[in-house]
């Protein structure tokens, strides 16, 4: 029996060993060397990097324990999911995902594209850099990943075994915890806010009854309705991108759920990274127009997502039923009433929850902070309570402008 012929959580010195051994990639004189790059809460990244001829690749390695010490148990499976389903979205829309070269259920490792030429987005939104073809890139990932894994396009048969294929149930009960259950009540005890916003929190979020109703009809939309197979996790930590494209990686969250989802992270993303320029940009031509650039990308996501989509969905659909007069309007009109809901889940969990992000964080000053924090609450309650009646970019983009 080989080394690597029975699970056990590698480290950066069996990894030589392991892709020698698994893959022909690299030339024969090769000279390899290792570095753990990997800074998520689930999974172990490492480099791997031929210093004399220049080629690298990605090893992605799933532990059976969250990196982060909570002693959580996730399945591994979930690197299975994500090669899966990127070798499936290469090729519904080519080109915006990684190239993946291997997968070992043993070892729970997916080799990659080395992607040197790109940035992960948040660092580079923490940096303030604009990317003026985003939100059209991103739009295109998502309406041709999404439609086309519909009832409304695949045959009904073939939908029901990816659903199958796909069924997700650790990371699903992270994201109903983490997103539609601890931020509204705080039941596990472990959200934690600054000293400054606590008393806020709980009388807005804790004691909220109204928006907790509308949070669980929420948690039950993304539980019931296997609606396309979703990335699960689009934050900005999810995509690399540079001046000329981008790639969305990380789906380890996929699953058939709401398709709202995709677009609310996007949305909710770009939120955060609005709040950190307003608490952190010197102020000036530059911040000026990275907040035009962040509120273009707001409106345009939801209103390039529904162009693109209805284009999309009259070359794509095969359902007789779906082609009737006016169902695909009132399809769409639910993504986006999802999509406000949903971005506003994820605005509240990223402030009250145990995942945060760097955008809020890097604010060291707790007043500062604090002043960000409420806005973004107020926003979020919004679109939770007032979700039905959004259903365009604007409306979106007026509802982050009346609560700056
Ligand atoms: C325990 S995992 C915490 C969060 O990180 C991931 O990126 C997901 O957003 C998840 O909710
Ligand atoms: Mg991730």
């Amino acid at each position: 029996m080989g080394r690597f012929d029975r699970y056990f959580l590698m480290e950066c010195n069996d990894i030589v060993e392991y892709v020698l051994q698994k893959y022909e990639i690299f030339a024969e004189d090769a000279e390899l060397s290792v570095e753990e790059i990997g800074d998520g809460n689930l999974n172990y990244v490492f480099r791997v990097q031929d210093e004399k001829n220049g080629a690298s690749v990605i090893l992605k390695h799933s532990g059976i324990e969250t990196r982060a010490k909570s002693g959580r148990h996730v399945d591994t499976d979930r690197n299975r999911i994500e090669a899966e389903i990127l070798m499936l979205q290469d090729k519904y829309v080519s080109g915006y995902v990684p190239r993946v070269y291997g997968y070992d259920p043993v070892m729970c490792c997916m080799v990659m594209e080395d992607l040197k030429n790109y940035e992960v987005m948040r660092g580079a939104l923490l940096k303030f850099s604009i990317y003026p073809f985003f939100a059209d890139q991103i739009t295109t990932y998502m309406v041709n990943c999404l439609l086309a894994t519909t009832d409304i396009v695949m045959d009904h048969k073939e939908k029901k075994q990816l659903v199958k294929s796909y069924v997700n149930p650790d990371l699903c009960t992270i994201t109903e915890q983490l997103v539609y259950s601890e931020p509204f009540g705080n039941f596990a005890g472990k959200n934690y806010v600054v000293d400054e916003l606590k008393d806020y929190v709980e009388k807005e979020v804790y004691a909220d009854q109204d928006l907790k109703l509308e949070a669980a009809k929420m948690k039950f939309g993304f539980m019931e309705h296997a609606q396309a197979l979703i990335h699960g996790d689009l934050h900005s930590g999810s995509i690399f991108i540079n001046s000329k494209g981008l790639k969305v990686f990380d789906p380890e969250f996929a699953f058939y759920g709401p398709m709202g989802y995709d677009l609310a992270n996007v949305v909710a993303h770009m939120i955060f990274a609005k709040f950190h320029s307003i608490a952190l940009q010197k102020e000036g031509r530059d911040k000026e127009k990275f907040q035009e650039w962040i509120d273009s990308v707001i409106r345009e996501s939801v209103d390039l997502f529904k162009d693109k989509f209805t284009k999309r969905y009259d070359e794509l659909c095969t359902d007789c039923m779906a082609k009737t007069e006016g169902f695909k309007e009132y399809y769409l009109e639910g993504v986006i009433h999802d999509a406000a809901g949903i971005a506003g889940c994820e605005l509240i969990r990223r402030v009250v929850g145990v995942a945060k992000v760097k955008d809020l964080t890097e604010i060291k000053d707790n007043i500062l902070r604090m002043e960000q924090e409420k806005k973004i609450i107020s926003i979020a309650k919004e679109f939770i309570k007032n979700r039905e009646k959004i259903s365009s970019g604007q409306q979106f983009l007026g509802i982050v402008k009346k609560n700056l």
